[in-house]
């Protein structure tokens, strides 16, 4: 196990560094391996494979493979916490050494190669966000009963996302340490984990100021499933973009396309346009869309009477301004109440009372967010399933 509770001295100066490399250097690599792809992981702080807690049980989660799916109705509070946040792992979760772990930054689009120890991470301006993350996917696995059609990937239903308290220092004062050159245009973020999973996004969105190197989640270091020691988030932005374990921090003088913006997180299929967005396959997903969904069991069932009843409603334009609910399957709609607090990047709680009576029920939930954004009529199918966001009908059985 590595223990990040106890910092002697030694390990608290073993960890904080920062070593500058040479342009030449970064040059070379660059040029060894033709100037896109990583190279393979082969970092010394990765020491294993940190134990499964799918295989754990019981456990709170939905299982799928390596996922795990928080249940919804198990969250009450406005903070999901740590032991129930989802888990989204494109390959087995690492066990990093903190004291072996060094941040590469590096690319043509900076004056510096650098590599950072966790200790001057830490020892950085820390800022905290409250954000929700959300799986581009959530929700994939209700498309099937909407428009008849399965998409294909991990059959989610309403449990991939979350909201969290990230600190850490901001990703733009990480990337000021080593100096932009004129001409930087994208930032690509790389895991080290054995996908070397990656996301790249341009200077404005990787110098936003609630875009962070996060450290600490809830207040407690990060969670090994959810990328200790390390980890980006990515505040409105698909939760794909929030890479875990960060290893690798690289500044480019041309937009960056690799896997995950063009035959991943990009809408294909018979409703979409093709080729106009060559590389890519189809339009690359950046920012989450308005949503809203019940904290509760799918399908549920209730006893007859009076019933508070809460969910989560978020947008990657948030704050979500208003929710209203339908228990009649969509045909009248009434107000509920948004729970404070209400803050832009993080999720809104929101809670109303139904009056059940004994019968199937269908209900219904429908947000508006602060840009105007409301949730569509009509599902959109896309072939992989991406960002479903029509009201969702929520089945209760009363009885
Ligand atoms: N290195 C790395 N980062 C990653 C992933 C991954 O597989 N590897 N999955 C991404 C996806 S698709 C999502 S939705 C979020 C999930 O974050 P969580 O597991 O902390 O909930 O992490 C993102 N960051
Ligand atoms: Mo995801």
């Amino acid at each position: 196990m590595v223990s990040n509770g106890h910092q002697n001295f030694q390990s608290v100066s073993r960890r904080h560094f920062i070593r500058a490399g040479s342009a030449g250097a970064a040059g070379l690599w660059l040029s060894a391996c033709g100037g896109r792809e990583p190279p393979p992981r082969a970092n010394s702080a990765v020491i294993g494979e940190a134990p499964r807690r799918w295989v754990k049980d019981p456990t709170p989660f939905i299982h799928r493979t390596t996922n795990l799916e928080t249940r919804l109705e198990d969250i009450t509070g406005f903070i999901t916490p740590n032991e129930l946040f989802f888990v989204r792992n494109h390959s087995p979760t690492p066990l990093i050494d903190p004291d072996r772990y060094a941040l590469k930054v590096h690319g043509p689009g900076l004056s510096t190669e650098l590599e950072i120890g966790l200790g001057t991470l830490e020892s950085m301006p820390q800022t905290t966000v409250t954000a929700y993350l959300e799986c581009a996917g959530n929700w994939r696995g209700l498309f099937r009963e909407l428009t008849g059609a399965r998409a294909s990937g991990g059959q989610w239903t309403t449990g991939a996302v979350g909201c969290a308290v990230w600190s850490g220092p901001t990703l733009g004062s990480v990337l000021e340490l080593a100096g932009l050159t004129g001409d930087a245009v994208d930032v690509n973020l790389v895991g080290l984990d054995g996908s070397a999973f990656e996301r790249a996004m341009p200077l404005a969105k990787a110098f936003h100021p609630d875009t962070l190197i996060a450290l600490r989640m809830n207040d407690q270091p990060l969670p090994q499933d959810h990328g200790f020691p390390a980890r980006a988030v990515v505040p409105g932005w698909t939760g794909s973009a929030s890479i875990k374990w960060l290893g690798e921090i690289h500044v480019s003088t041309e937009k960056v396309w690799n896997r995950n913006n063009t035959t991943s997180y990009v809408l294909i299929g018979d409703q979409w346009p093709e080729a106009d967005y060559a590389p890519a396959l189809g339009a690359p997903i950046n920012e989450l869309v308005v949503k809203s969904a019940l904290a509760l069991p799918r399908p549920a069932a209730l006893g007859p009477g009076p019933h508070q009843l809460h969910g989560f409603a978020h947008s990657g334009s948030g704050p979500v301004r208003e929710v209203q609910w339908s228990a009649d399957g969509g045909t009248t709609w009434q107000a509920a109440t948004i729970v404070d607090p209400v803050v832009a990047t993080a999720w809104q709680r929101f809670e109303f009372t139904w009056n059940a009576v004994p019968g199937d029920h269908v209900l219904m939930t429908r947000a508006v967010d602060s840009a105007g954004m409301a949730q569509p009529d009509q599902p959109l199918m896309n072939d992989k399933g991406y960002l479903l966001n029509v009201p969702l009908p929520h089945p209760v059985t009363v009885a």
